[in-house]
C-alpha cells in the first residue's frame, strides 16, 4: 500500500500492522543503536571521528524492485562515493561531515505533513512509502551547482503519484518542501549558515513531471541518513540543491515559495536552478563539471542531459533571467 491516509489521532499503521523483518532492522538502524553516542564529536564536540567509510551492508535492504527505463546507462558512482561525499548543511558544511554526523538522526517513525491548497490534506508515513508497490530504481545523474556530478541508483516513487493523492486544487501552482528543524539532532542548525529549516520548491508541473521522484533509498538499500533519509526529493535536471533531504512537510501553494539558497544569496541561486551550461554562476562557469572519481572534466549538458524530456516546461521563458 502506498500512502496511508489517517486521522493524526488514529494509531500509526505500524502499530496495527505486523512489520517485515527488514523494517524492524531499519528501525534498529534508524535508532542508531551503538552509533548514536559517537555522533556529535568533532565540529560540535570533543574529539573528531574519522570520516565514516560507508558500506551498503550497514543499511537495510529494500524489497527487490525493477529498474525504470528513465534510468541512464552511464556507470554509477560507488556506494562509498555516494554516501561519503555529501552536501547536507544540517550536519556541517564539509563534504565528509554528513557521513560522520548524520547517523544519529532518528528516521523512524517519521511523518510528512501534506497541506496547503489541496482537497485532502493529510500525512505520509515514511515507513509505508518503503513498502509501496510503486517503488522502482532510477539511475540518474546528479549535477551540483559547484560543478561536480555523480551517477546515483536511487530507489523511489514518482512524486506525481504521491502528490495526486492529496488532490491539489486548481489554484495550486507550486509545491513547497521543508526539511526537519531539530538542532538537537541536526547540529549544523546551531550555526546560522542558512535560515532553517531548509526549504525548497517546484512549480507544480515540475513536481508532477515523470522524472521527479521521492527517493527512499539507493543501491537497493534504505536511504543513508547523509543522503536524506527517510525521504528526499530528486529533480535530475536541476542543480543538486533543489533535491531537498529529510522532508517533513509538503505544501501546495498559489505563489512561488521562498527557497533557502535563493533567500540566502539571490544573485547566485534562483528558484529554477535548471542545469544550464550557458548561464554561469556569478563566481564560476557552469560549462563543465567533474564527475566524482574521474580526473578530467566533462561538458555539462543542457538540463543535465534531460533536455528532450523537460525543455517544453520552459517554453517562452528566458532562462538567463529565470535562473
Ligand atoms: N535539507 C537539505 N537538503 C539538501 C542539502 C542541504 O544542505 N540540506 N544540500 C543540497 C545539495 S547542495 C546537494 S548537491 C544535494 C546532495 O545530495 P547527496 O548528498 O545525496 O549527493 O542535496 C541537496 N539537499
Ligand atoms: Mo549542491
Amino acid at each position: 500500500m502506498l500512502i496511508r491516509f489517517r486521522d493524526p489521532a488514529a494509531p500509526r499503521p505500524s502499530e496495527i500492522t505486523p512489520e517485515a523483518t527488514w523494517l524492524d532492522r531499519r528501525r534498529f538502524l534508524a535508532s542508531g543503536a551503538g552509533l548514536a553516542l559517537a555522533g556529535f564529536a568533532g565540529t560540535w564536540g570533543l574529539a573528531s571521528r574519522p570520516a565514516a567509510a560507508a558500506a551498503p551492508e550497514d543499511f537495510a535492504p529494500l524489497p527487490e524492485v525493477g529498474r525504470s527505463p528513465l534510468s541512464t546507462d552511464e556507470e554509477a558512482n560507488s556506494f562509498q562515493e555516494i554516501a561519503t561525499y555529501n552536501n547536507f548543511y544540517e550536519f556541517g558544511t564539509a563534504k565528509e561531515d554528513p557521513a560522520r554526523y548524520a547517523r544519529a538522526l532518528k528516521t523512524s517513525p517519521w511523518t510528512i505533513q501534506v497541506d496547503g491548497a489541496c482537497a485532502r490534506p493529510g500525512t505520509l508515513d515514511a515507513d509505508a512509502l518503503i513498502t509501496s508497490p510503486l517503488l522502482e530504481e532510477r539511475i540518474y545523474r546528479l549535477r551540483c551547482v559547484e560543478a561536480w556530478s555523480m551517477v546515483i541508483p536511487w530507489v523511489g516513487i514518482p512524486l506525481a503519484k504521491v502528490l495526486d493523492r492529496f488532490e491539489p486544487l486548481g489554484d495550486a501552482r507550486y509545491v513547497a518542501f521543508e526539511t526537519l528543524h531539530d538542532p538537537r539532532q541536526m547540529p549544523g542548525q546551531r550555526s546560522r549558515v542558512l535560515d532553517w529549516p531548509y526549504r525548497e520548491g517546484l512549480r507544480l508541473d515540475e513536481a508532477r513531471h515523470p522524472l521527479t521522484i521521492l527517493a527512499v533509498g539507493l543501491y537497493g538499500r534504505v536511504m543513508p541518513n547523509q543522503n536524506g533519509a527517510p525521504a528526499r526529493l530528486i529533480v535530475p535536471w536541476k542543480y543538486g540543491f533543489k533535491s531537498i533531504k529529510s522532508i517533513v512537510r509538503i505544501t501546495f501553494t498559489v505563489d512561488e515559495p521562498p527557497t533557502s539558497w535563493a533567500v540566502s544569496a539571490p544573485r547566485e541561486y534562483g528558484f529554477y536552478a535548471n542545469v544550464n551550461p550557458t548561464v554561469d554562476h556569478p563566481r564560476w562557469s557552469q560549462a563543465r563539471e567533474r564527475r566524482i572519481g574521474e580526473w578530467g572534466r566533462r561538458d555539462t549538458l543542457m538540463f543535465n542531459g534531460y533536455a528532450d524530456q523537460v525543455t517544453s516546461l520552459y517554453a517562452g521563458m528566458d532562462l538567463a533571467r529565470f535562473y
